[in-house]
C-alpha cells in the first residue's frame, strides 16, 4: 500500500460540470450508468478512479470505446488521448448486497444506503474521486416497488413507474459538490415532516426518514435541527440553501452520520431518542450530532477540503461550532468539562502513542485511518484558541471573511487562517504550526510572590515533544486564560482598573515572564481557565492550593479541574488523598444543591484508560487498579453521610429534557454507585427499586449498573428483565451488551460469551463496538495474552469484512509497548501474530504503525 504525501498534491487535470447518474437496483446486482461532461483544466492524462467495479461498457463522446483507446487497472480507467472537453460514459455492475464494508452503496438491513467519504464514491461508479472536484448532479434511482422510498440529493423533479414491479425517481441537485457528498437511499421507510423558514424568508421542508416503529423517536432530532438552523444564523449569519433537508437513519454504519448535501445519512444511535430506549448521554449526542451535520453544510459543504490532508479544515472548525451549539443545551462549565474530558482521554492518549500525528498530516497510507481524535478534537481546539484571541467580534468577522471569499471552493487550512487574519485584521498566522506539530505541549509554571514591592511574578515555559520523522517542534501560540485569587477571602482579584478578575496571557516563547503589580497578599493563580489550549499543565501547586480552588473557583470548568489535577497526583504521583477528601467534602454538597450537573462531573475521577495514557513505561495495570479502587472506597467512606442524604433529596421525578433534570438523574446515578461502595445500607435495595421505578434509561441503566457491578442477588433477574423490555430495540440492546462488557470485573471467558450470543453480528458497527469499546475500559483484562488475542482475533475476522472497523478495534493496543514485563513482550506476541494475516490498507497501516512503537 503506496504512502501518499501532501507535498505531492497537485491539481486535478480533468474537470467535470455535470454527471448524470442512472442507477438501477436489483437483488442480485446493481447497474450504474454516468455519464461526465469533463473539461481539461491541466496538461496529463484522462484519470478516473474506480475500485471493485465490474466495467460494462465506456464511452467517449457517445461512441464506444475499443479496449486499445482506455487501460483499466484496480483502481483506475484511463481514457487514451482524450480531447480537452468531452463526454465520458461507463456503465458498471455492482454488488451492493454483499458489500460488508459499508462504504459506497450498501445494503443495511432491508435498505440500500450510502457513506462515499472519504473514498467510497469509486465503489459506485468511475469518478475523478476526490474533494477538489466539485459537479453538478443528476440523479435517476430505480428499483422494485418493494423499496417505495427513492432518495437522492437535491430537488425531485420527476417520479414515475417502470413496468408494473418497478420504479425511479430523478433528483437534481443544483450546488456544485465532491463526490463524497453524493448521497442516495432506497427502502421502505416512514417520515416525520416539519418545516423552517429561513432568515431569507425561504421555506425548508424538513425530512426524517426512519422505520415506522421509531417514528416517534425522531422528534428530539427534528427540533435539534430547526434549534441548529436557527443557531447559525444568530451567529454566523448562515442560512440553509436549498429547498429541503433529509435525514435518514441507518442501523449499520461506520460512523456517527454524514453530512451529504441535503441528504444526511445518520448512525441510528445519533438521530433516535426516546426517554424510554436512550440515556441522557445518547440524546445529548443525538442534539450534537444533528447540529455537527447540519453546519457542516457551510463548513464542509459550501466550503469543502482540496486535498484529505486538510480534513481538519471542516472537522476541526465544525466540531467547535457544535460545541459551542452545545452551550445553549447544558451549562457552559459542563459542556466544557465533557469535551476537555474526551479530548484529554482521546486525543492526549493518541498523541501520546504510535498513532500520533498532528492535525493536518503531511502523508497517509489510509485516509480512513485518519478520522480520529486529533482530526476532530485537537483541530477544534485551534480553532478554538484563534476564536479566543479574536473575542466573539472580530472571530465572526473573520468567519464572514472565510464564507465570503472561498464559497464554492476547496481550499486549505491557509485559507481558513488567512481569512480569519484578514477578516479579523489580527494575524493569526503564527497558529499554523498547531496544525502541522504532532505532540501534545507541556506549559510549566512558576508564581513568586514579593510582598515588598506587592509584584506576582509568574514564568510560564513551554515545551513540545520531539516526535520521530518530524522536525524539531518550534514554540507555539499558547493562550493561557488566568485569575488570581486571594487566600483570605477567597475572592478573585481585579487585574486592571476596568474590574476585570481573567486575562488572557499569550505564551508565543519558550519561555516568557508575566508581572501583576499591586497585589496586596500572596494570590492563588487559577491557570488555564476553560481550558484556553489544548496543553498539559505542569504549576508547582501545593496541593492545598488546587483544594482552595476546588471550593473558591468562581468558573465552574476549573473548580473541576483543580479537582483533577489534585487526583492526578493522588493517582499518579501516590500524594496523600486527604486535601482532595476535605476540599470534597465541603464543596460538593455546595455545589449539589445549585448545579446538580457539575456536582455530578466533580465525582468524575480519571479513568484507568486515561491513568494508563499518562504512564510511559512499566505500567502495571493491576496495580493501577488497586490504587485508584482504594482511592475510590476512601471517596466513599468520606461521604456515606452525604450519600445517604442526597439519594434520599433526589427522587424520581417525572421525565424531562433540561439541564437541570440532566442534572439530577446524573447526580442520582453518581450517588448511588458511591454508595452501593461504600456499603451504605439499602444502596442496592435502592438501585433495584430505582431499576423498577424507573422514569428512563438513564434511570435504569444506572441502577442497573449497580446491581451488575456488586453482584445483587437480582442482577440476572434485571439483566433478563432488561433484554426482554427491549428486545426489539436494538440501541438498548446495544446499551445491554455495553453494560455488561463494561463491568469492571468481567472476565476474557464472560467477554467472550457476550460475542457468542446470538445478538451479537459482526455486520452492524455499534454491536460490535457496544462490546469492544466497553470492554477497552477494562485493562486488567485486556492487558492479558487473551485480552489482546480477543482484539486481535476481530481485527483479523474484520480485514477483509469491515476494515475501516478492523482497524479501529486493534488501535485499543496501541499502547503495548508501555506495559511492564514480561506482559509487554507476551502482548507483543500476540501483535505480531497479525502480522502477514491482513491485508486490507487500513488495518495493514494500524498493524505496522503499533509495531513501530
Ligand atoms: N464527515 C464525516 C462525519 C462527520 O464528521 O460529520
Ligand atoms: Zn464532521
Amino acid at each position: 500500500h503506496p504512502t501518499i504525501y501532501l507535498k505531492d498534491y497537485q491539481p486535478p487535470v480533468f474537470g467535470v460540470s455535470t454527471i448524470d447518474l442512472d442507477i438501477r437496483i436489483h437483488e442480485t446486482e446493481t447497474l450504474v450508468v454516468s455519464t461526465l461532461e469533463m473539461q481539461r483544466l491541466h496538461a496529463g492524462e484522462l484519470v478516473l478512479l474506480g475500485r471493485d467495479l465490474e466495467l460494462l461498457n465506456v464511452q467517449l463522446n457517445g461512441s464506444d470505446l475499443a479496449p486499445s483507446s482506455y487501460s483499466l487497472d484496480k483502481e483506475t480507467l484511463t481514457i487514451l488521448n482524450a480531447p480537452d472537453q468531452c463526454t465520458v460514459k461507463t456503465e458498471v455492475r455492482i454488488h451492493p448486497e454483499n458489500n460488508t464494508q459499508l462504504e459506497g452503496l450498501y445494503k443495511s438491513g432491508g435498505m440500500y444506503c450510502t457513506q462515499n467519504e472519504p473514498e467510497g464514491f469509486r465503489k459506485i461508479t468511475f469518478f475523478p474521486d476526490r474533494p477538489d472536484v466539485l459537479a453538478v448532479y443528476t440523479t435517476r434511482l430505480e428499483a422494485d416497488n418493494q423499496y417505495p422510498t427513492l432518495l437522492a440529493n437535491g430537488n425531485l423533479i420527476e417520479a414515475g413507474q417502470v413496468g408494473g414491479d418497478r420504479h425511479y425517481t430523478i433528483w437534481q441537485d443544483p450546488t456544485k459538490k465532491p463526490s463524497y457528498l453524493f448521497a442516495c437511499v432506497a427502502g421502505d421507510l416512514a417520515v416525520l415532516k416539519d418545516s423552517f423558514t429561513t432568515m431569507e424568508g425561504k421555506p425548508v421542508a424538513l425530512e426524517i426518514y426512519t422505520e415506522e416503529k421509531d417514528i416517534e423517536k425522531c422528534h428530539v432530532a427534528m427540533q435539534a435541527l430547526k434549534d441548529s438552523m436557527l443557531w447559525d444564523e444568530e451567529h454566523y449569519g448562515r442560512a440553509y440553501d436549498l429547498d429541503n433537508y433529509m435525514i435518514v437513519a441507518v442501523s449499520q454504519f461506520n460512523m456517527g452520520a454524514m453530512e451529504n448535501k441535503g441528504l444526511n445519512i445518520f448512525n441510528t444511535s445519533c438521530v433516535l431518542s426516546s426517554p424510554e430506549t436512550s440515556t441522557d448521554a445518547s440524546n445529548f449526542y443525538v442534539k450534537s450530532t444533528i447540529a455537527h451535520e447540519y453546519f457542516h453544510n457551510w463548513t464542509g459543504n459550501r466550503i469543502t477540503c482540496r486535498d484529505w490532508f486538510q480534513l481538519c479544515l471542516k472537522e476541526g472548525f465544525t466540531v467547535f461550532r457544535d460545541q459551542s451549539f452545545s452551550d445553549t443545551l447544558q451549562s457552559p462549565a459542563v459542556q466544557r468539562i465533557d469535551d476537555v474530558s474526551s479530548l484529554k482521554s482521546a486525543q492526549f492518549a493518541e498523541d501520546a502513542g504510535p498513532l500520533s500525528h498532528p492535525p493536518r498530516p503531511d502523508h497517509f497510507v489510509e485516509i480512513n485511518n485518519f478520522y480520529t481524535a486529533t482530526v476532530y478534537d485537537k483541530g477544534a481546539e485551534i480553532v478554538r484558541m484563534m476564536a479566543t484571541l479574536l473575542g466573539e467580534e472580530n472571530f465572526r468577522l473573520g468567519t464572514d471573511e472565510y464564507f465570503r471569499r472561498h464559497d464554492g471552493e476547496a481550499v486549505t487550512v491557509e485559507d481558513l487562517i488567512g481569512s480569519l487574519s484578514d477578516g479579523s485584521g489580527t494575524d493569526l498566522w503564527n497558529f499554523l504550526p498547531w496544525y502541522s506539530q504532532p505532540g501534545t505541549p507541556v506549559v510549566t509554571g512558576q508564581g513568586i510572590y514579593d510582598a515588598e514591592t506587592r509584584r506576582y511574578t509568574l514564568t510560564l515555559s513551554q515545551s513540545i515533544p520531539k516526535k520521530p520523522n518530524y522536525p524539531a517542534p518550534q514554540p507555539l501560540p499558547i493562550p493561557v486564560k488566568i485569575a488570581l485569587f486571594n487566600q483570605q477571602t477567597g475572592q478573585p482579584l481585579l487585574l486592571d482598573a476596568q474590574g476585570e478578575t481573567e486575562t488572557v496571557l499569550m505564551l508565543n516563547q519558550s519561555k516568557q515572564v508575566f508581572v501583576f503589580e499591586h497585589i496586596s497578599s500572596q494570590p492563588i493563580v487559577s491557570l488555564l481557565r476553560d481550558f484556553s489550549a489544548p496543553v498539559l499543565l505542569n504549576f508547582d501547586y501545593q496541593d492545598q492550593e488546587l483544594a482552595f480552588l476546588m471550593q473558591y473557583e468562581t468558573n465552574g470548568f476549573n473548580q473541576w479541574q483543580a479537582a483533577q489535577q489534585l487526583l492526578e497526583r493522588i493517582l499518579l504521583q501516590g500524594h496523600d488523598a486527604s486535601a482532595y477528601l476535605e476540599a470534597l467534602l465541603v464543596t460538593l454538597p455546595k455545589v449539589a444543591s445549585v448545579d446538580p450537573l457539575l456536582a455530578s462531573r466533580l465525582l468524575d475521577i480519571p479513568t484507568e484508560t486515561f491513568i494508563a495514557s499518562r504512564i510511559d513505561s512499566n505500567y502495571d495495570p493491576v496495580a493501577v487498579r488497586s490504587t485508584r479502587e482504594t482511592l475510590m472506597n476512601a471517596i466513599a467512606a468520606e461521604l456515606k453521610d452525604f450519600w445517604s442524604a442526597s439519594y434520599a433529596a433526589l427522587p424520581i421525578v417525572p421525565y424531562a429534557d433540561t439541564s437541570e433534570a440532566m442534572g439530577q438523574r446524573a447526580l442520582r446515578n453518581a450517588v448511588l454507585a458511591f454508595a452501593s461502595r461504600a456499603g451504605v445500607a439499602d444502596a442496592l435495595t435502592h438501585a433495584s427499586q430505582q431499576y423498577d421505578a424507573a422514569v428512563c434509561m438513564t434511570e435504569r441503566l444506572g441502577a442497573l449498573r449497580q446491581l451488575v457491578n456488586y453482584d445483587a442477588v437480582d442482577h440476572d433477574a434485571k439483566l433478563a428483565d432488561f433484554y426482554q423490555r427491549f428486545e426489539n430495540e436494538a440501541l438498548a440492546i446495544d446499551l445491554w451488551f455495553g453494560l455488561q462488557a463494561s463491568k469492571p470485573n468481567a472476565t476474557i471467558g464472560e467477554i467472550t460469551r457476550l460475542s457468542q450470543h446470538p445478538q451479537f453480528d459482526l455486520n452492524t458497527p455499534n454491536r460490535v463496538r457496544s462490546i469492544t469499546g466497553n470492554f477497552a475500559t477494562n485493562p486488567v483484562a485486556v492487558w492479558t495474552t487473551e485480552g489482546a488475542q480477543f482484539y486481535v482475533n476481530l481485527a483479523k475476522t474484520l480485514d477483509a469484512k469491515n476494515p475501516i472497523l478492523g482497524s479501529r478495534i486493534l488501535q485499543v493496543l496501541s499502547r503495548w509497548y508501555t506495559l511492564k514485563e514480561p506482559l509487554r513482550t507476551q502482548v507483543k506476541a500476540v501483535i505480531d501474530g497479525l502480522q502477514g494475516q491482513v491485508t486490507s490498507s487500513s488495518v495493514v497501516e494500524t498493524l505496522a504503525n503499533l509495531q513501530k512503537a
